[in-house]
């Protein structure tokens, strides 16, 4: 068993050969320039060990741009291949994988990792705790979600890409008619970055149940803690069915079992439906904390506190619960009867009112609002028409006989990256915008924010409107061609130059990236924005401890109320100043997410002597965690008044400190 030699190395590609090539390039220049400035120590140390909340989170959000820039790869050249009609520069196998590999890296390499990220950055500072509840286990997520990530993204050049869809539907997805190895990577990766998730989910749900500060009672916490909290609870819920399907898929693909193959037995349909009971719940995963990005810079943006919390607090949970019961809505085709349709048709359009309560209360929080035109501010406001625009389609794709006609065309494709760009992309643009001093204590720029903001605004309308109107006519997805009989011609043109637009603003984000941090002003103040919650109490970058002493709430937006009332809550004594017991790092939770990629590789190899063995690495890996008895590390007195003093004692500070 195994796969032959020759096939190991995907060749006579030169797309493929190109990018082989420059993988290796882009490798040996990365060890070299980390050798000639010497630093592999700091990398070990700073950050491959660390359990640091706030270092974890970037990078979680360095590795989602590295993700973002490869699924945006696969989608121009997917729009280029469409551009014109009978186009010849890929053929339909690559396509297949093409939007296979962009649909998975987009949702679970791109999305996740950066809300993940944002969270584990935002979190603890706003709920005024030192870090996550459990910082190691923080790390070994997301070393596994690391190491899905990269198996799943060398498939393109060892062993051939996952072809099947970001669905991986039975029957095509099974054995007998994806023979190669490429859907064996979609197992075994996605099956190691959602144990990852999974982690986080609890770690998230601990840490806002168990570490909030003093008087911070659960209808006093930011709109982004309630999100993140619910997310929590939905990944919860939601990732074991995945991990259930995942488990059997790999079942029946390794080792020849029938839970989905028809001619064995098995039911196809149990994979549509084990898949979207996973599927459509991760799609709120991902939006609720956009949600509640959104909520905290329209607040801040507004300078008001955000109108209707508890209605907003309501409807998130009420969509959570929802999202938990609409998953047929992918399939209404399958023919389960217009009983059951109908059942499903309903529970999908009542997620429209709460979602709708939420538009109302961010509009009305704008209402009467001092409103800052932020580059933050401005991915929000254009959130909110883009965002309608993808919820009424949904509403339109919720009514079952309806559906009839839309399923599977480019309407449905249209909708989704209409409520997946402007509620998640836009959420993380306005979040990383909004947060990044908290980061790396500097801004953004601003100027090119707005370049960003508004080639990518205007190149995303053009690239997907027209998809709406093709799917309408008739244009199918997931087909790589059409013909100019069709008249599909000049909508499809429209569609591809609007996504140069869009990825020329994509280019403008990195290069603002680069240019702020060579030439941006590194004296800023702990609270640039003049914010309402907890995380503008600390100093821009935040401290490794986070807060000297832990801040004492006593209402929604306290530190708004605080700067208002010039608090002695802002103000740090001298006498307040103790020594701060911080979390020790660790090489393990690296060395697993290693262990893992390995085995998972082998595995996806079929090379199951040898998958086992390395598996054995992960029980050597829990065995040496349970011996270790290291209890962490304490900041001194001394240290910790070096620091706070630092920052608290400059002009225009709203955090004091008295000596
Ligand atoms: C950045 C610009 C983007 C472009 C140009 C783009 C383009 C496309 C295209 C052309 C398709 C395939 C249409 C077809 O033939 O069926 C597609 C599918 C898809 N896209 Fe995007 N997309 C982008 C961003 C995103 C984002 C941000 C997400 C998710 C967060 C996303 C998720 C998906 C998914 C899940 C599919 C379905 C894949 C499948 O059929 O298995 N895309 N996209
Ligand atoms: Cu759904």
């Amino acid at each position: 068993m195994g796969i032959k030699w020759d096939e190991f190395f995907i060749t006579g590609d030169p797309l493929i050969l190109g990018s082989q090539i420059a993988i290796a390039l882009t490798m040996l220049g990365i060890v070299a320039g980390l050798t000639y400035l010497k630093r592999w120590k700091w990398l070990w140390r700073e950050w491959l060990t660390t359990v640091d909340h706030k270092r974890i989170g970037i990078m979680y959000i360095i590795s989602a741009v590295l993700m973002f820039f490869r699924g945006g790869m696969d989608g121009l050249l997917m729009k280029a291949q469409t551009s014109r009609p009978e186009m010849t520069f890929l053929d339909a196998q690559h396509y297949n994988e093409i939007f296979t590999t962009h649909g998975v890296i987009m949702i679970l390499f791109m999305a996740m990792p950066f809300l993940i990220g944002i969270m584990n950055v935002v979190i603890p500072l706003q709920i005024g705790a030192r870090d996550v509840a459990f910082p190691q286990l923080n790390a070994l997520s997301f070393w596994l979600f690391f190491g899905g990530a990269m198996l799943f993204n060398i498939s393109f050049v060892i062993g051939g890409s996952p072809d099947a869809g970001w669905t991986s539907y039975f029957p095509l997805a099974g054995k007998e008619f994806s023979p190669g190895i490429g859907n064996n990577y979609y197992a075994v990766a996605l099956q190691i970055a959602g144990i990852g998730t999974l982690l986080s989910g609890i770690n998230f749900i601990v840490t806002i149940l168990k570490m909030r500060t003093k008087g911070m009672t659960l209808m006093r916490m930011p709109m982004f803690s309630w999100t993140t909290l619910i997310t929590s609870v939905i990944i919860v819920a939601a990732f074991p069915i995945f991990t259930v399907a995942l488990g059997l898929m790999t079942f029946d693909r390794l080792y020849g079992t029938h839970f989905f193959t028809l001619s064995g037995g098995g039911l196809d349909m149990l994979w549509a439906n084990l898949f979207w009971l996973w599927g459509h719940p991760e799609v709120y995963i991902v939006a609720l904390p956009a949600f509640g990005i959104f909520s905290e810079v329209i607040a801040t943006f507004s300078r008001k506190s955000l109108f209707g919390y508890k209605s907003m607090v309501i409807s998130i949970v009420g969509i959570a619960l929802l999202s938990m019961v609409v998953w047929v809505h992918h399939f209404y085709t399958m023919g389960a009867g217009p009983a059951v349709n109908s059942f499903f048709s309903i529970t999908t359009m009542m997620i429209a009112v709460p979602t709708g309560v939420k538009m109302f209360n961010w509009l009305f929080t704008m209402r009467h609002g001092r409103i800052r035109t932020t580059t933050a501010m401005m991915w929000a406001l254009a959130f909110v028409p883009c965002f309608v625009i993808g919820g009424v389609t949904g509403v339109m794709l919720a009514m079952g006989a309806a559906d009839y006609q839309y399923h599977n065309t480019l309407f449905l494709v249209a909708h989704f990256h209409y409520v997946l760009i402007p509620g998640v992309v836009f959420a993380v643009f306005a979040g990383l915008y909004y947060w990044w001093p908290k980061m790396f204590g500097f801004m953004l720029n601003e100027r090119l924010g707005k370049w960003h903001f508004w080639l990518f605004v205007i190149g995303f309308n053009v690239t997907f409107m027209p998809m709406f109107f093709l799917g309408l006519k008739g244009a199918v997805r997931r087909s790589y061609t059409f013909s100019v009989e069709s008249g599909f011609s000049n909508l499809f043109l429209v569609s591809a130059l609007g996504s140069v637009v869009l990825a020329a603003g994509f280019a403008v984000f990195c290069y603002n990236i680069y240019w702020s941090t060579r030439h941006a002003d590194r004296n800023i103040p702990g609270d640039p924005w003049n914010a309402r919650t907890l995380e503008w109490a600390t100093a821009s970058p935040v401290q490794a401890y986070n807060f000297a002493k832990l801040p004492v709430v006593d209402r929604l937006d306290a530190f708004w109320h605080m700067k208002k009332a010039n608090s002695p809550e802002l103000t740090l004594k001298q006498d307040e100043i103790a020594d701060i017991h911080m979390p020790n790092n660790s090489g393990l939770p690296f060395v697993m997410g290693v262990v893992f990629g390995v085995a998972g590789f082998l595995l996806v190899f079929e090379w199951h002597l040898a998958a086992a063995a390395a598996a054995l690495g992960i029980f050597a890996c829990l065995i040496v965690r349970s011996f270790d008895y290291n209890d962490g590390y304490h900041v001194h007195k001394e240290e910790v008044e070096k620091t706070e003093k630092a920052w608290r004692l400059r002009e225009g500070e709203v955090n004091h400190y008295v000596g």
